[in-house]
């Protein structure tokens, strides 16, 4: 490889390991807003709807046990969503249900909370008693197709989100957990494609390819 496919490399790393250091700062998908307070009394917790069905954030941990929690739903999106926390404790709804199903486990589980949102722009204000025991729930929007959209998430009480949930992936994403290792293992793809391209150009323009290079 020249020096130019070289240099042209060098100079795609460090693009990629910038962006990749930069996807995982501005929007991260979960929040510990809670950490730091007792059980009992009252927190609250802001959540929003937004393209391509998704939540912002996706996860949430550590809510007060045992407290008033106040829900702020926003719709930064243009279709309707809506927000709906299942009772099921520790389950995490399999990514093929269809409506008949998650309608069966939101009767046998009765929401923990439920908003809805209309429009862009329109907000949801409520409020609910978070669970006494710790524990995680996943919360999803139940407008019809979202869900299998993708459209779901984790709130905990009394502790972290656990690490090892599945997230969802929506179409446009670049899937970061805000981790840099992620961000980076990103970025060493990027250059492995790029790295592929230069060396197939440089076959493909030479008139006798170098030794090394043949099959
Ligand atoms: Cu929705």
């Amino acid at each position: 490889m020249g020096r130019r496919g070289l240099s042209t490399i060098a100079a795609v790393v460090l693009v990629s390991l910038a962006v990749g250091a930069a996807s995982g700062q501005p929007l991260p998908r979960g929040v510990e807003a809670f950490g730091s307070q007792p059980a009992g009394g009252s927190a609250s917790i802001s959540i929003a709807a937004v393209p391509d069905y998704g939540y912002q954030p996706e996860t949430i941990g550590n809510v007060p046990l045992n407290a008033i929690i106040t829900v702020n739903f926003t719709d930064d999106d243009v279709l309707p969503h809506t927000f709906n926390i299942s009772s099921r404790e520790g389950f995490e709804i399999p990514t093929s249900y269809n409506a008949a199903q998650l309608n069966k486990l939101f009767s046998e589980y009765p929401a923990l909370y439920a908003a809805s949102v209309g429009y862009e722009g329109a907000t949801s204000t409520g409020s609910f008693t978070s669970p006494s025991a710790p524990g995680w729930y996943e919360f999803l929007c139940n407008e019809s197709g979202h869900f299998a959209e993708g459209m779901y998430g984790f709130i905990a009480f009394g502790e972290p989100v656990p690490s090892n949930l599945t997230l969802p992936h929506h179409g446009s994403e670049i899937p970061t957990t805000g981790s840099p290792l992620i961000a980076i293992l990103g970025g060493v793809v990027i250059v492995v494609v790029v790295a592929g391209v230069v060396i197939w150009r440089r076959r493909r323009s030479a008139y006798r390819p170098p030794p090394e290079l043949r099959h």
